[in-house]
């Protein structure tokens, strides 16, 4: 396995020469190590049919399939698919998903070690997701605000963007946010943790999942508290300019691993109707997600 690390907002291991069929434990190993430390991989020219991709997959990291069976891929349920290309008439996977910045699964106990996406049909324009460092973001805190985002605790939820799911025609608004709020209710994660394999600290806040802060004894703080991080961490810039903001394109035979520990991501649809479908697995490692994930 011959790799290339190429320096950038989000530093990027790329490899050339990677085969599923003949790469060995110990390549895959360091591949994870190389994840850890630099954020994200590109394994170039994959043509993998959905059982090669899972069977890969479960060589990096155990699958978890996406709790809602409207996202599976019909043949591999692990495999979440955002499409607006139908097959065989009928709606395949969910249209553009994740166009909000987030960390996957955030509003889950239990959230992934990596992401993989695998691009099946690529837009012409705008193709491409937004990723920013959490860990740099916490880096770049002053002191007081470092101490600060330490001692609290936040509140995530999926609520605002849940998709509403072909079933729910008809229904009353005020059923489906119950239903939401029974199968996902809020989860509470440590505001800053330390990455398990890299020790680096991270500010974990998502502006598309994160719903408030409240420190150590249950006190809720002002709106304006959890606006005042997100701001620092570039995922206020509606005009997507921050220089924390790495766009990370795509092309076609590319699979992108990264670290959802360490990075939000926010998805760059297409503005004009454009064909684009890609196909995802998210992986657990064997590390807890944080030291003390398990006591919220
Ligand atoms: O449709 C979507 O944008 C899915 C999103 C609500 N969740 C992705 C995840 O794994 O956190
Ligand atoms: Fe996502």
């Amino acid at each position: 396995m011959k790799y290339e690390i190429t320096n950038g907002t989000i530093n990027q291991v790329i490899v050339d020469d990677f085969d599923p069929e003949k790469v060995t434990d110990a390549e895959l190993k360091k591949l994870k190590e190389l994840i850890y430390k630099n954020k994200i991989a590109v394994l170039k020219n994959q043509f993998l049919t959905p059982e090669q991709y899972i069977n890969l997959s479960k060589r990096l990291g155990t699958p978890e399939e996406y709790y809602q069976p409207m996202y599976h891929h019909p043949e591999v349920k692990e495999i979440f698919v955002s499409s607006n290309i139908p097959k065989n008439g009928e709606q395949f996977g969910v249209p553009k998903t994740g166009k909000f910045w987030h960390a996957d699964y955030a509003f889950m106990p239990k959230p992934f070690a990596f992401t993989l996406i695998y691009p099946q049909v690529i837009p012409q324009q705008n193709r491409g997701t937004f990723f920013i460092d959490m860990g740099k973001a916490y880096n770049n805190l002053s002191d007081e605000l470092k101490a600060k985002a330490e001692s609290l605790i936040c509140r995530h939820s999926v609520r605002r963007y849940f998709k509403i799911r072909p079933t729910d025609i008809y229904k009353p608004i005020s059923e489906v946010l119950k239903e939401i709020e029974q199968e996902t209710p809020e989860v509470q994660h440590s505001c800053v943790f330390t990455h398990p394999i890299t020790q680096e600290k991270t500010l974990y806040i998502s502006e598309g999942f994160s719903e408030g802060l409240i420190d150590k004894n249950g006190k809720s703080l002002d709106q304006g508290e959890l606006d005042e991080l997100l701001e620092a961490t570039g995922q206020k810039d509606k005009a997507y300019k921050n220089p924390a903001i790495h766009l990370q394109t795509f092309e076609k035979g590319d699979i992108l691993i990264w670290d959802n520990r360490s990075l939000v991501h926010c998805a760059l649809h297409t503005s004009a109707p454009e064909p684009a479908e890609s196909f995802r697995i998210t992986l657990h490692d064997e590390f807890d997600f944080y030291e003390g994930v398990n006591d919220f």
